[in-house]
Order: C-alpha cells, then structure tokens, then sequence
C-alpha cells in the first residue's frame, strides 16, 4: 500500500492554542504525531512510503476561496510588518465577525484573522501555509492513484483538514485535503466521502453541502457536547441539488465499540446505495478510547474492525489522515485501521 508522506509539516508547529474556556495550551497537533505513525508503518513491508507529487495550486482552488488562500499564503509575513509590543509567536484573532461573515472583508491583517479563523486552534506561523499545501499535495497525489487504477492508497497528510471550510481554517485545519482530493475524483466518477474522525468533518460539510455527485457522510460526537458545536446534527442532510447527500451520525459521549459499528453499518449502507466510483476516508484516530480530545471509547481492535467493515465496500479507496492525539498509541491505531487493506 502506498503511503504519501511530505516531512515539509514539520514547519507547521503552533506554540499554543487556547481551548474553548479560555486556556491556553500546548498544540495538541503536533509533528510527533507523524513520527509515530511513520515508526508503525515502516517496521511492515508491505507499507511503502512515497513523496508525493506536486500538483500545484488549481486543484486546491476549485475547492477553497482564493482571496482566504491569499491570506493563509500572506498572513504570517504581513503580521511581521505589524507594530506589536509583544513578542511575535503565532497568529490568531481576538475578534470574529457578529453577523456570521455577511458583510465585508476587513481591510486590515488582524480583521482578516478574525474573519478567516474561525476558532483559536489554527494559529499560523512562519510554515503553515507550505505545510498545508504539502499536505494537500499527499491527497491529490493519493487521488491519482486511484485515477490511475490502485485499489487503496493512505494519504498520511498534516496538517489536518475536515474542519476547513471553503473560506476558513479551524480547529487544526486550514486546507481540506480529503476535499481537495475528492473534489478532483468527482470528475472522474460519484465519489463519497465517510468521516469517522471523532469531530465532525464540517468543512467537508460546508464545501459540498449542496453537491449531489459528492455524497458526505460524518460519524463523531454530537455537536450538543463537543467541538466544532455549530454543525454536524442530524438534520443537516444537504441543499439544494445536495439535498439528501449528506448525513450526519452524532454520538453520544461515551459511545462504545458495539453501538459505533451499527451505526457504522447505517452509514455503510447509504454509501453502497450511492453507488460510488470512490470513496474517501476522513480517518480520524481520536475515537480511540484513551484518546485526550476524544470522549468515546473505541479500542483498538474496534478500530481494526471499522477498517475491515469500510474495506468490505470494496470501493478504490482514499485513506486521508485528519486527527487522533494519543501520540503513544497513535502508530499501532493507524497500523491496525489499515490492515483491511494489505
Ligand atoms: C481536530 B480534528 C478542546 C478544544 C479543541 C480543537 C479540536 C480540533 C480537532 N476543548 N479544539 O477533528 O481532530
Ligand atoms: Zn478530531
């Protein structure tokens, strides 16, 4: 199985993000994340890590605003011009728009923060927007070989990207990497998406709400208790021509092994109903039990049973990496949810 991999994200590394409450903590996404699924993956043969392809910038703008990428792309270096008595570490807002981003694009770098960062857990330093780009990279390069005929490819991708929206980064994210790709698959053939991420993939939501030859289903904790709050609820089921193409599946906090997978099989069941060419995973590890963020308890043989139940679609699969924050279990979680496809 291919896995593609950039180092460049180690750039990306935010001191801090301030959690909802008002605490401000070390990033919980950090680069290690990646050192570790690497270690599990190098000590099996059959994973081959490969560097991606550079597929430039079209295929990411067909997905994201241009004037949002012009500030991810510009941000940093302009803050640096800004007259600041504090020491300069990272980027993040202390304002957002009261009227839900209806009115005008602020002129000013600090406006423009508040506008496009939607909370404090995607603050931009020096590296952000290249490791972003890379890691979009890693899915488009991922997308192609489906394209070209593969049957299952990882995308080992950082940063994350299910919590970007087409205009916005949030909650680690600032790129939409699984939408990037499948937004390139869909002109090829029906493409669906399934997130088990343990937040809801509302930026996926957002980018393909009203698209009906893009099918998004999120399985994750209900908004009503977690992170992201604002959507991911069960009536949320597309507009427009999209209506019906999207589902969500909230869970309880605490959800364990046995009500996961018939959930699961729901979700299964509307994607082999689609009919897709193929099929994108948002592969979240922070399901897992003893995860920091997450609050339901998978383990980790439930994780390789999700794999097998996913893989017994028998669709050409993407396999994107977005979260999971258990940095000492992170490598055999991911290990164990991909071996269904080995
Ligand atoms: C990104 B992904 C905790 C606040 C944490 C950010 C969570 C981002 C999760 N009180 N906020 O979906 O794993
Ligand atoms: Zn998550």
């Amino acid at each position: 199985m291919k896995v593609f991999y950039n180092p460049t994200h180690h750039q990306h590394y935010p001191p801090f993000e301030v959690f909802d409450g008002g605490e401000k903590v070390v990033n919980f996404e950090k680069p290690e994340r990646m050192e570790r699924i690497l270690d599990a993956l190098q000590s099996d043969p059959r994973f081959e890590i490969c560097a991606p392809t550079d597929f430039g910038l079209a295929p990411i703008q067909a997905v994201h605003d241009s004037a949002y990428l012009d500030f991810l792309r510009t941000a940093y270096q302009e803050w640096l011009l800004e007259p600041t008595n504090y020491p300069k570490q990272v980027l993040l807002p202390a304002t957002s728009p009261p009227d839900g981003r209806k009115g005008r694009i602020p002129a000013t770098l600090l406006g423009r923060a508040g506008y496009y960062m939607t909370d404090l857990s995607c603050g931009i330093v020096e590296g952000t927007y290249q490791a972003a780009l890379a890691s979009a990279q890693c899915a488009l390069s991922g997308a192609n070989e489906l394209i070209t005929g593969a049957r299952q490819v990882f995308a080992l991708c950082r940063p994350p990207g299910h919590h970007a929206g087409r205009a916005n980064c949030a909650g680690y994210c600032y790129i939409n990497n699984a939408a990037v790709a499948a937004n390139w698959l869909s002109s090829h053939g029906k493409t669906a998406i399934l997130d088990i991420d343990y937040h809801v993939g509302n930026g996926t939501q957002d980018i393909f709400y009203e698209r009906a030859d893009v099918l998004t289903i999120s399985i994750h904790a209900d908004p009503d208790y977690d992170y992201p709050y604002f959507s991911g609820f069960a009536d949320e089921t597309g507009a427009g021509p999209g209506l019906g193409f999207h589902r969500n599946y909230p869970l309880p906090l605490g959800t364990t092994d046995a009500d996961y997978f018939a959930t699961l099989g729901q979700a299964l069941e509307r994607i082999r109903a689609f009919q897709p060419a193929y099929l994108v995973i948002s592969a979240g590890m922070d399901i897992y039990a003893e995860d920091p963020l997450g609050q339901i308890r998978i383990t980790r043989a439930g994780i390789a049973h999700i794999g097998r139940e996913i893989a017994a679609l028998q669709l050409p699969t993407l396999i994107v990496m977005e979260g999971g924050y258990n940095n000492a279990a992170l490598g055999l979680n991911v290990a164990a949810f991909l071996q269904a496809w080995l």
